[in-house]
């Protein structure tokens, strides 16, 4: 059989409600071919059609604290990079922020830090706690965190503060390469997160990096682990070289390899809330993201107010091009449209009820 007609046939099986093996999976990983992605791409936007009509969600994005006591490679915020903006939010400016952008149209807060020594150390978490439980009594929309890798204790707390969201990406499921991305850390610590969130009642997010260094087998195995975890949110980010970091020469990959990351992603998890994150490419690379199957629009960020993106600390956020305002636009241009807050509440208070206290691996 020659190539198109085999992939022809792994995609009509997502089609019909089934499910693809790890070799499949690798399979579509690899499509390059200018005919077979516009088919792969095609499959995904259908797929993604049937769950969520043309609806998309928006995130906005608070990094309250640049301030973090690891060193992971990748990252402009490492603490050995004595060139990266280091700032701490008020009470006030995190209320302010976070009340802006409900009141600009998103529908959940994503509260996002480096590992703040201020708030990590000491391993009670007070801080953090507080942080949650004053945005949930400001804001009346869903609250996600993103604090890095917590003690197993602090979740319950977290959920009865008023988080619903856990997001703390693995960036890998190779340990040879976790160990070379994030030094130090612990890959067990950092996978049993997501179990830990789902335990304690919160939905968790887990996403892998595209360009560190993995191969495609890696890459299908990631999308594979994600399915077993029973992750909600899962994302694909192509790294960006950060300058002053161990791997700020390193060759990123090109997007298409984010791309068919998030088609595959949609192909294996089709009911899922996927990403397209405005921090790799800003808003020129939301298209792409959406006609590879994303529902998410992530890394909205309100201009002026001093705050930082991730990959692209500065990429799009001062012109007002990471605002819903703008976001609006190109989904209007696009025929896409944005979600009423109350489908988004029901979906996931929908995973919430299924999922229960005990959600295992
Ligand atoms: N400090 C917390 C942590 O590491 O879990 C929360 C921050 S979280 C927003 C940081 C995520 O952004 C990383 O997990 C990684 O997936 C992504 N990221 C960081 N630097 C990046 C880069 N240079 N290129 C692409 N993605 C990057
Ligand atoms: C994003 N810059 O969505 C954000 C960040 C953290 N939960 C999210 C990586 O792209
Ligand atoms: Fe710190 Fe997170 Fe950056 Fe790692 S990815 S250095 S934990 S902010």
């Amino acid at each position: 059989m020659n190539i198109d007609a085999s992939v022809e046939i792994i995609l009509q099986k997502p089609l019909e409600g089934k499910q693809l093996t790890l070799t499949e999976i690798e399979t579509l990983l690899s499509i390059r071919d200018t005919h077979l992605l516009e088919r792969l791409f095609w499959t995904a936007r259908e797929i993604r059609e049937q769950y969520f009509r043309n609806k998309v969600f928006l995130y906005g994005f608070v990094y309250f604290s640049t301030y973090c006591r690891n060193n992971c490679s990748f990252c402009f915020y490492r603490c050995s990079n004595p060139e990266s903006v280091r700032y701490r939010k008020s009470d006030e400016e995190i209320i302010e922020l976070s009340s802006s952008l409900q009141d600009s149209g998103v529908h959940v807060i994503d509260l996002t830090m480096g590992e703040d020594p201020i708030i990590h150390n000491g391993g009670r978490y007070r801080r953090l706690i507080d942080i949650v439980q004053m945005v949930n009594d400001n804001v009346d929309i869903p609250i996600m965190l993103s604090p890095g890798a917590i003690p197993h204790n602090i979740f319950n707390k977290l959920r009865e503060a008023g988080a619903d969201w856990f997001a703390c990406y693995q960036e890998t499921h190779n340990r040879n390469l976790f160990k070379r991305l994030r030094p130090n850390q612990d890959y067990d610590f950092r996978l049993s997160q997501k179990m830990w969130a789902m335990e304690s009642g919160l939905l968790a997010e887990e996403g892998i990096m595209v360009g560190v260094g993995e191969c495609l087998h890696d890459r299908a195995r990631s999308i594979e682990l994600m399915k077993n975890l029973q992750v909600d949110q899962i994302r694909a980010m192509s790294f960006v070289p950060q300058n002053n970091t161990p791997m700020a020469h390193d060759t990123p990959s090109l997007f298409i390899d984010e791309l068919v990351t998030l088609a595959v992603m949609r192909l294996v998890h089709p009911d899922k809330l996927i990403p397209a994150s405005l921090d790799i490419e800003g808003i020129n690379g939301l298209s792409s993201r959406l006609n590879a199957g994303a529902n998410v629009v992530t890394s909205i960020i309100p201009p002026q107010q001093g705050l930082a993106g991730v990959a692209q600390h500065e990429l799009d956020i001062d012109d007002g091009s990471r605002s819903v305002e703008q976001i609006e636009n190109n989904l209007d241009d696009l025929g896409f449209s944005i979600a009423p807050l109350s489908d988004y509440v029901s979906l996931i208070q929908g995973w919430k009820d299924v999922k229960g206290n005990g959600a295992t691996l």
